[in-house]
This record gives structure tokens, C-alpha cells and sequence, in this order.
């Protein structure tokens, strides 16, 4: 796949044609984690509001185009995130065609939920290594607000971390907004976008 597009030439100061050297690249990353972690409220805390939704019914999907500015480049990022709860089942392959990264998200909440979105995060990696192959993935622990940081024992997810070569693990509050920036920026250091140049 190209990711790589010369944009126009645009009008410099006397209306010479002058050449604009910054790129464009898209990217697809997907969001996976149970139902009620947080991932739509994660995206929409990233973008500020200031992304394009659209819903694939056929899919069970909704995906928010976002667009950013790298060293003069333009980079579209389409986060594809699961629409409702529980109809997981519904996820096709499409779902998860072509993407570049991904992002794990449970929640750090102290009850049955929160340890049941932990135990999964080994179910959603093999479905994203099914259909993806080998992607960069970083998990997001989320809800950090609801729990003391100070007492969480990180040493089970680091386990994870690395047992499935997972880039890192951030964790996030998308409520108060703690850790939700660096953690995006882990998942968009990981497209390197620069060198797919020579791809
Ligand atoms: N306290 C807290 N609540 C959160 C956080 N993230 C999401 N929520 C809440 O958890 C619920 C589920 O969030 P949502 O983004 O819909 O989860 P999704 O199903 O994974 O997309 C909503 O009521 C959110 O307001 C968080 O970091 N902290
Ligand atoms: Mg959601």
C-alpha cells in the first residue's frame, strides 16, 4: 500500500508555483477491549472532538478520522472502534483489514469487570494477530482515576507486555484526561511514519 502522496503545488508570495514538500499518510488503527472500558471515551478525549465519525452497520464498526500535522506533514489517523456493547460476535474480518497498529483497552477498575477486561486482553491480541499478523500494539489501562496508582502491581501486565511483545502499556484516565496524550503518542510513534518512504 502507498501511504505516500505529493500534495499540490500551491501559490507562493507572486503567484509563482512554488512546490509544497509536505506528505500525506493514513493510517488505520484499531481499538479493541470489552465492551464499557472506555475506548470511544479515550478517542474523543485524544481528538478533542475535532474528528469525523462514521458508522458501518454491516460491521458493527464506527471509525473517527482525525488529522494531525507531523513536521509539516499531514497525517490521517482512522481509529476503527467497536459501535455498542456486546456484539463483538458481529466483528468481521474487515474490521480489521489493513491496520497499521493497535490498541488494547481494559480497565483497571478494582471489581469483576475490570479483572474480566484484564483476562481478555489475551483473547483480543489473538484476534488482531489472526487478521493483522504481526502489528505494533500498546494496551491502554484505563479508568486510573477510580483506582490509587500508588497500590496497582503492575507486574501481571508487564508479564503480558512482554510475553506478547506489545510495545508498552500506558495507563489512562479518559476522564480526567491523565496519561490519554502520551499514550496516543506511543501508538503514533509506532506507525514511524517517516520510514515508510521507501515502501
Ligand atoms: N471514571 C472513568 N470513567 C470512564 C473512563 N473512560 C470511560 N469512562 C466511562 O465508562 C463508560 C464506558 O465508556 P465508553 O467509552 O462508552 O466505553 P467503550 O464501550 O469501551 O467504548 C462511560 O460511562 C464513560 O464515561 C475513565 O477513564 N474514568
Ligand atoms: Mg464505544
Amino acid at each position: 500500500m502507498r501511504n505516500i502522496m505529493e500534495v499540490e503545488k500551491k501559490k507562493g508570495i507572486n503567484g509563482i508555483r512554488e512546490l509544497d514538500t509536505s506528505r500525506k499518510f493514513r493510517y488505520k488503527v484499531t481499538i479493541v477491549g470489552d465492551g464499557r472500558v472506555g475506548k470511544t471515551t479515550l478517542i474523543m478525549k485524544y481528538t478533542q472532538g475535532s474528528f469525523k465519525k462514521e458508522y458501518i452497520k454491516t460491521l458493527g464498526a464506527q471509525f473517527y478520522t482525525y488529522d494531525k500535522e507531523i513536521n509539516n506533514d499531514k497525517i490521517r489517523l482512522m481509529f476503527w472502534d467497536i459501535a455498542g456493547q456486546d456484539k463483538f460476535h458481529f466483528l468481521r474480518p474487515n474490521f480489521f483489514k489493513n491496520s497499521r497498529a493497535a490498541i488494547i483497552v481494559y480497565s483497571l477498575e478494582e471489581n469483576e469487570f475490570g479483572r474480566e477486561s484484564f483476562n481478555h486482553i489475551t483473547y483480543w491480541y489473538k484476534l488482531l494477530t489472526k487478521y493483522c499478523g504481526e502489528i505494533p500494539i500498546v494496551v491502554f489501562a484505563n479508568k486510573v482515576d477510580l483506582v490509587d496508582e500508588t497500590k496497582i502491581n503492575d507486574s501481571s501486565i508487564q508479564d503480558i507486555v512482554k510475553k506478547n511483545s506489545f510495545l508498552g502499556y500506558y495507563k489512562t484516565s479518559a476522564k480526567t484526561g491523565k496519561g490519554v496524550t502520551q499514550a496516543f503518542n506511543a501508538i503514533i510513534e509506532a506507525l514511524n511514519y517517516k520510514t515508510l518512504n521507501s515502501e
